[in-house]
């Protein structure tokens, strides 16, 4: 079968979903190409802190309503060490701009839900995809659903299908730099059914590692401990784990951590991962297919977003005014908001977690780094200008 559209988009996690909206916005078609089903898609538990521009972007298209009603702004961080907690005011340091903790997957609950009442297409446990020709006029896409052979012929391609998905291979391996750092560490996620412990996130230095102390609602916690990468969940009993968060987040004033039934473990890899460049032809990468970092800056989700907007506006002003110089600087445009959230990611972590074989000099040289951050204003507010997130046209 054939089928034919102006954009073909491999994925529909944040950046797929989002960047469909923001072409529907503009009168320009799209379909979807999923290859999970919607079920799934729709409980993979990931990020949970959005930037001010991604809520506001979230609030222009119409798709903020619940987000505004179920989601929390939060105005500061604590950074722990030592035994000690510090404040880091983010609103007052970064010209008033602030957080909001709203699930990942809520988000594509809300983006799934408007596309499907606005009539447009999202096809669900599609196998076998792949681009073709996409250095070519006429890109094309083949895949497999409904146990039929399908080719969907389209103008551009935006390969949105994450860190796993084919679309990067499009991209052939004499035209492509890839740079990359896998750490020796990973994280050790859970959910608690418990009330939050803290009014903001909790990020802690401790000799026994990393932990960090996030929410997901008023019955939620969100909790991470730095382990083993290659550690297998079944080793670590929920005694053990509520232990080491414990041992790790201790203070020297009486705060306590709420406890409660855990409902979901698991362990993710930690990585830093840039392909240079992000387009091929009329393929376009957007999100973790083009680049990843670890987690401990909470960027992923909000450079995918900030990827698709550069991506849907370069699209516009070429159905619009046949104007190509956008799409044309699409890698140049993000690759320098990518490398300031490598580096941010990069830093946060280096500074938050312990290495295998480090000595006391380097564990030294991470405290001085952490008194510095709290204790300086002008390092406080940059890493607030971060963390909160750089304004779209940065
Ligand atoms: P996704 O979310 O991986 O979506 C890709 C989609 O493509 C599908 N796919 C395919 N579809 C068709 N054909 C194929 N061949 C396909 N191959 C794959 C997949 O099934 C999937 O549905 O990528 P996207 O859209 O680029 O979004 C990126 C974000 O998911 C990611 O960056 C964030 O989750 C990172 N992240 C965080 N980011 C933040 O901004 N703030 C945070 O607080 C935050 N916390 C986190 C995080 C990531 C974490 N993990 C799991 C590493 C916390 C954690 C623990
Ligand atoms: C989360 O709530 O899942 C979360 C919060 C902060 C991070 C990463 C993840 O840096």
């Amino acid at each position: 079968m054939n089928m034919r559209t102006q954009v073909g988009i491999i994925g529909a996690g944040p950046a797929g979903l989002l960047l469909s909206h923001l072409l529907s916005r503009e009168g320009i078609d799209s379909v979807v190409l999923e290859n999970r089903s919607r079920e799934q898609v729709e409980s993979t538990i990931r990020a949970g802190v959005l930037e001010q521009g991604t809520v506001d972007l979230m609030n222009e298209i119409g798709l903020g309503e619940r987000m505004r009603r179920e989601g929390f702004v939060h105005h500061g961080i604590e950074l722990r060490f030592d035994g000690r907690g510090h404040r880091i005011p983010l609103t007052e340091l970064a010209g008033g701009r602030s957080i909001m903790i709203y699930p990942q997957h809520e988000i594509v609950k809300d983006f799934i839900a408007a596309r499907l009442q606005q009539g447009e297409p999202i096809l669900f446990n599609v196998s076998e995809v792949w681009p073709s020709d996409v250095s070519s006029q006429a890109p094309r896409i083949h895949f497999v659903h409904e146990h039929e052979q399908v080719e969907l012929h389209c103008d551009y391609i935006a390969g949105c299908d994450g860190f796993h998905g084919v679309s990067r291979a499009a991209i052939p391996e004499g035209q492509q730099r890839v740079y990359s750092r896998t750490y020796p560490f990973g994280w050790l996620g859970i959910l608690m059914q418990a009330p939050p412990s803290t009014q903001e996130l909790i990020y802690t230095y401790s000799e026994r590692g990393f932990a960090l102390v996030s929410t997901r609602s008023p019955h939620l916690q969100r909790l991470y401990l730095q382990c083993d990468p290659n550690d297998d969940i079944a080793n670590w009993s929920d005694e053990m784990i509520l232990d080491e968060l414990q041992a790790r987040l201790v203070t020297t004033d009486h705060w306590q951590l709420r406890v409660g039934p855990i409902t979901q473990k698991n362990i993710v890899a930690m990585r830093s991962f840039v392909i240079e460049p992000m387009q091929y032809g009329r393929l376009f990468l957007a999100g973790d297919a083009a680049h990843i970092v670890p987690p401990t800056g909470a960027k992923g989700l909000n450079l995918a977003v900030a990827d698709v907007r550069h991506l849907a506006r370069a699209l516009t002003s070429f159905y619009k005014e046949q104007r190509s110089d956008l799409l044309e600087a699409y890698t140049a445009t993000c690759l320098r908001r990518v490398w300031r959230a490598e580096h941010f990611s990069w830093w946060m972590t280096s500074m938050l977690h312990r290495f295998p074989n480090d000595d006391m000099f380097q564990q030294q040289m991470q405290r001085a780094q952490l008194d510095y951050t709290v204790r300086s204003p002008a390092a406080s507010a940059s890493l607030a200008e971060n963390y909160v997130g750089l304004s779209f046209d940065w």
